[in-house]
Order: structure tokens, then C-alpha cells, then sequence
């Protein structure tokens, strides 16, 4: 081979490189450069076709044997599968080919010659575990199905950031090693920070609403949250992305609003993604407003159900599932127990519950939010009462003493809402190099 990928050619990079859906019939006769990987061989004796696989499609280039000189046909024929390599050609219309066309090439130029030992197959004709696939997530991403699913959550993310600018949210950066915690029931990740002990965060929730306090009044942020969740389940990741809101002077049932409102967004705009189809053809986008169930409610469905749920008790995975069965759409649960929601949540008068809420999806739960306290005496009477010091967080109720808004916000899982939109059973698929119980490589 005239280069085995050790001495970078320069002279690529030079010139245009076409992708393989910008190329079509019409352009026959026109000369063109393409690059990619080296996706499947074809072998008719006279006949001999390469494969070539670009980040939007494939390129079929075909070497008549008694057309091209020796050389050029060796190479191509010799070239391992997923080598990546560089061809300059000339376009001919092709009907049979995939984007109507083939390339007649002139030159063949390998850039890195690839291990025949390949961990996967990208082409997708041989099925693999999960496990493999992450374990050699790089290749895995090279196919069909994997690749959309990455682009959709890019344009997730996209949606969500463009649906809250557009309404005036301003995007915080919050810091994601800290001092405290803020989510009873899951553990943290402890990590040495120089002499003292600090942590990984769970949840930006003190900060942001310490934002609240500086006036912004709306605010949201897209980040990790760490999890030290000991269990390995299908839907938990030890990191996770959290889209979160705070805004300032309103209600729990306007930031569920919002909420509502850009999941309907959000699957809108997945719904037009042309390579949707590769991954679900199950996308609906869902009906607004959801159905509005306090938990008392749910807990009496749930008994009508057969799966009796103490009161005070959190749902579980059945009973999500017998609830979102019986429900068949989102919805949320609201007027949590004040035992098992956080310090933050605000209590209703006179009752044992909170203005807190969940949004579930038929199969799981999405996001969970609340009216918050806003009053310093009420604040650091609930961390006292959930058994936490209080001068362990002075630092955030320092904000509520000097003129802090009522507030709410919410919390959403951006790997729950993917998979669910998706119509995935485990969320891991979600995650480029997912953090669980076993997996901290790659
Ligand atoms: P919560 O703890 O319910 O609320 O988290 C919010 C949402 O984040 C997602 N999530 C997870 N996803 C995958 N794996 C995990 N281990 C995991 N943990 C959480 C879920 C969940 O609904 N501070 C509050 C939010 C708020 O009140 O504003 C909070 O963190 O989709």
C-alpha cells in the first residue's frame, strides 16, 4: 500500500471534501474528493466495489478491473474493512448505488489502516451485547442506529436550550464539587479536595436557588449530577445529565407548565430528524397539558391495582409501571409526602404533604420539582428536622436572609427523557461512556 497511514498526507486537507449526501447523479462527470471509512468490500471478479462510509451516508466506488491500472485495483482490494481513506474520483450516475451514484476513482489514498481483529461489526449484520458495544463504544458509534441516537440527543439538548432562551431563562454554570448534600436518599461521591472532604454534586439545587436571591429570576443549567446510587438498574447511571430550572415568583403549577410545554417541544423538533426512523418509528409527540394526580390519588389507583403502597411510602418500579399503565399518557404526581421529599420542598399548610410534584412517562419517572420554602426560619427548621446541620449549610441559607422571591423549579433527567422518548429499555445506550456500578472504562 503506497501509505499505511504513518506519514500524513497533506495535500487532503487542501482540498474539498465532499460529504456522501451532497453528492447526486447530476454531478456526473465532476471530479470529487471524499473520506471516510471503509465500510464493506465487494468482490465480482471484474468488478470491484468499495464502500466508503462518511459521518452522513455511504459512497459506493466501483473499479472496473480492466479499466483501472493494477495498482489502484490491489489496493482497493487489499485495504482492510474500517480503514479510513481518502478518494478522488470521477461521479457516474447509478440508480442501483445508494444516493443514485457511484465514483469512478483515480486515486485511492489510505490514512490509517485498521486491525483486522474489529471488536464489532458497524455494518450491524452481527449483533452485539451491550457490554461489547461499550466496551468498544468508539466503533459501536460508527453504526446506524448508535450514531442517530448521539445526533438526537445533540438536537435534545439543542431544543431544550433554545425553548429556554427563548422565554428568557439565563444559562448558570454551577460548580460540581461542593461541600454539602442536597438529595436525601441517594449517597455521594466523596473526593479528597486538598485537606478537606468534599463531593461530587448531586444536584445543582442550592445554587441554583441561591440565584434566585441575586435577582435573575429565571435561571436554568445542563450538567452532571453524581449519583453514588449502589444499585445497577436499567434506568440509574452514576452520572447523569440534569437539565434544571429556578424561576423566581411563581407557582409549582407554572414551572410544571413549562415543563410540559418543552417536552411537547422537544419531541416536536426530534420528530422531524430524518434519521429518526433507524432508532423508533414509536414517536408521538405528546398531548398538553398531562393529567394531574396528587399522590393520595395515585395510592388509591395503586391499591385498585393490587400493588398497596404504604402512605408516605415512595412508588416503586411496579408501581410506576402499574400507575403508567393504567394512566397510558405522561402525567404528574403531586402533593408528595413531606417525608420523602427534600428540605427545600415547601410544605402545605395544615397537611403532611408538599407542593412537590413528579413527572412520570408510562414507564418511569422524568423529572421532579417543587415550590420551594422561601422563609429562612422555615428552611433551616426542615434541614434540622431531616437530621442535617444547619451550619453545614449556611452558605445557602445566607441567600434566604436578605430578601429571597418565592420560587420553583424543577429537575430533569436528559438520559430518562431520551430513552423513554426513544422508546430505549436501558438508559446506558443513552451515554456516550456511561458511569454505573461495574463501568468506569472507557
Ligand atoms: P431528582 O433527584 O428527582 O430531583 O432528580 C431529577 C431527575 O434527574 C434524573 N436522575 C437520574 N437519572 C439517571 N440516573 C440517576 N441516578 C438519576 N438520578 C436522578 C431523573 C430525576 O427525575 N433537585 C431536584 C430537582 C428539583 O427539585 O429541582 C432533584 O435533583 O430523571
Amino acid at each position: 500500500m503506497r501509505n499505511e497511514g504513518n506519514v500524513v498526507n497533506m495535500k487532503l486537507f487542501g482540498r474539498n471534501r465532499s460529504y456522501s449526501n451532497e453528492i447526486t447523479a447530476e454531478h456526473s462527470g465532476e471530479p470529487v474528493s471524499i473520506a471516510g471509512w471503509v465500510h464493506e468490500k465487494r468482490d465480482l471478479g471484474g468488478l470491484f466495489f468499495l464502500l466508503v462510509r462518511d459521518r452522513e451516508g455511504l459512497a459506493q466506488v466501483t473499479l472496473h478491473k480492466r479499466e483501472v491500472d493494477r495498482e489502484l485495483f490491489e489496493q482497493a482490494r487489499k485495504v482492510p474493512r474500517e480503514s479510513v481513506v481518502a478518494i478522488d474520483g470521477i461521479i457516474k450516475g447509478e440508480p442501483k448505488a445508494p444516493g443514485g451514484y457511484e465514483l469512478l476513482p483515480k486515486r485511492i489514498e489510505v490514512l490509517s489502516v485498521a486491525s483486522y481483529d474489529l471488536p464489532l461489526d458497524p455494518t450491524g449484520k452481527v449483533g452485539a451485547e451491550l457490554d461489547t458495544r461499550l466496551d468498544a463504544r468508539f466503533m459501536d458509534l460508527r453504526s446506524e442506529r448508535t450514531k442517530h441516537i448521539f445526533i438526537i440527543r445533540s438536537q435534545v439538548l439543542k431544543a431544550i436550550r433554545d425553548f429556554l432562551n427563548e422565554r428568557g431563562f439565563i444559562e448558570i454554570n454551577t460548580p460540581k464539587i461542593v461541600s454539602a448534600a442536597t438529595e436525601g436518599g441517594t449517597a455521594l461521591f466523596p473526593i479528597s479536595y486538598f485537606e478537606r472532604e468534599a463531593f461530587l454534586n448531586q444536584s445543582p439545587q442550592l445554587y441554583k436557588q441561591m440565584l434566585i436571591a441575586s435577582g435573575f429570576d429565571k435561571v436554568f443549567e445542563i450538567a452532571p449530577i453524581f449519583r453514588a446510587e449502589e444499585h445497577d438498574t436499567t434506568k440509574h447511571l452514576n452520572e447523569a445529565m440534569s437539565v434544571d430550572i429556578e424561576v423566581a415568583f411563581v407557582s409549582a403549577e407554572e414551572v410544571m407548565r413549562i415543563l410540559e410545554e418543552l417536552i411537547a417541544f422537544v419531541y416536536s423538533k426530534v420528530a422531524l430528524y430524518p434519521g429518526l426512523d433507524s432508532v423508533t418509528t414509536q414517536l408521538e409527540v405528546p398531548k398538553i397539558p398531562f393529567q394531574r394526580i396528587r399522590y393520595d390519588e395515585a395510592i388509591e389507583l395503586l391499591a385498585d391495582a393490587g400493588e398497596p403502597i404504604e402512605w408516605g411510602d415512595d412508588l416503586s418500579t411496579s408501581a410506576e409501571h402499574k400507575l403508567g399503565a393504567r394512566i397510558g399518557a405522561h402525567y404528574f404526581i403531586t402533593e408528595w409526602p413531606r417525608a420523602i421529599k427534600p428540605f427545600y420542598a415547601q410544605p402545605i399548610e395544615d397537611k403532611e404533604t408538599t407542593n412537590a410534584f413528579d413527572l412520570m412517562h408510562p414507564r418511569l419517572e422524568l423529572a421532579s420539582g417543587s415550590q420551594r420554602v422561601h422563609s429562612y426560619e422555615l428552611l433551616k427548621q426542615n434541614i434540622e428536622s431531616k437530621g442535617l446541620s444547619a451550619a453545614s449549610f449556611a452558605f445557602y441559607l445566607d441567600a434566604f436572609r436578605y430578601g429571597m422571591p418565592p420560587h420553583a423549579g424543577w429537575g430533569l433527567g436528559v438520559e430518562r427523557l431520551l430513552m423513554s422518548m426513544l422508546g430505549i429499555e436501558n438508559v446506558r445506550e443513552v451515554v456516550l461512556f456511561p458511569r454505573d456500578r461495574r463501568r468506569l472504562v472507557p
